[in-house]
């Protein structure tokens, strides 16, 4: 059994190391491993923002190394101007391929144009761009927002669908002009937008963080005393403002429930606790396919232009049940 594993390892590995040297004919020499067979990848992570930013980072660096792909990591700190200048940078050092999680949709073409021109191939990974030029890029790695959206919209219309009064609902956005953002609000509001009983009284950005969730849920909580519901963009944003109704003498999950999207360890036990109600889960473990990707980009080979991750929900029995066997 061993022997036929460490067989298949090493014909893995000649495959891999053939895929890296066709690179070198086609796109720019390779910078990393000496004599240009190692894949070179840079990477412009959007920052470490929130549980799932941590477990995508992690993937995303330790599938690199399992790949035998050579990672140049660079934090945005949740700006664009770093993405653009990391993504300069990587260009200027002649990296085999480009991925990125770009932190806002739009102002990406002038960069991508660069690269373009560069003969560099790019991976969107996690967040998308609205270029209209879809030849910008190679392919887009991760989750479909608008659906998780309509998840957290479909919770609530069950959770509610025997009563008949108004259902005050505020919500916490993930960063302006993010993908997720954009996404998981509009599918939310189209979903709840059907029955006029639910309103969104007052919908803010928390910038996917715990801290600016728990600031401005507490602002939520002094203008509005009648929230019935809260619906956060992310875990990190619906566990600071868990803190906020505490400290408000509310009991969240009871006089406030709360939906929220991610499914990270931190969120998942507040969801088995009855902190939260629903959980919506998106996948930070895009690191393996990601590697896949990057070695048939660079050796040429045509990929699917969008690669969507599988996804599920949470409930609080569910969630009891997934904790001991959560990965992240
Ligand atoms: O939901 C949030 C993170 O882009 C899908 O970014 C990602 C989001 C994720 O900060 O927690």
């Amino acid at each position: 059994m061993l022997k036929r594993m460490s067989a298949l390892l090493l014909v893995g590995a000649t495959v891999m190391t053939m895929a890296a040297c066709g690179s070198g004919g086609s796109g720019p020499a390779s910078s990393g491993g000496g004599g240009g067979d190692t894949l070179t990848m840079g990477f412009s992570q959007v920052g470490a923002e929130s549980g799932w930013r941590t477990a995508n980072t992690k993937s995303v660096q330790d599938s690199a190394k399992a790949a035998g792909i050579e990672l140049k990591f660079s934090d945005a700190q949740q700006k664009q101007e770093n993405q653009i200048k990391a993504i300069r940078s990587f260009i200027q050092q002649k990296v085999d391929v480009i991925a990125f999680s770009p932190v806002v949709e739009s102002g990406w073409d002038t960069v991508l144009k660069e690269a373009k021109n560069a003969n560099i191939p790019v991976i969107l990974t996690d967040r998308a761009v609205d270029s209209a030029d879809t030849s910008l890029y190679k392919t887009f790695l991760g989750s479909d927002f608008v659906a998780e959206g309509k998840k957290a919209g479909q919770w609530l219309v069950e959770e509610y669908k025997d009563s008949t009064e108004t259902v005050n609902i505020v919500e916490l956005q993930g960063t302006t002009g993010s993908a997720p953002a954009n996404d998981r609000k509009a599918g939310f509001a189209e979903v709840i937008g059907a029955d006029p009983k639910f309103k969104v009284i007052a919908s803010q950005t928390g910038d996917f963080t715990r801290a600016k969730g728990k600031e401005v849920m507490e602002a939520f909580l002094k203008s509005n005393p009648d929230i019935d519901v809260l619906y956060a963009h992310n875990d990190d944003m619906g566990l600071g403002a868990i803190e906020a109704i505490e400290g408000a003498g509310k009991v969240p999950g009871k006089d406030i429930k709360i939906i929220t999207v991610d499914a990270v360890k931190d969120g998942m036990q507040a969801l088995a606790d009855g902190k939260i109600n629903y959980i919506v889960e998106c996948s930070p473990l895009l690191g393996p396919q990601l590697m896949d990707l990057a070695k048939k980009v660079a050796a040429g080979e045509q990929v699917p232009t969008r690669v969507e991750t599988e996804e599920t929900t949470f409930t609080q029995e569910q969630a009891k049940q997934a904790l001991p066997s959560r990965q992240y």
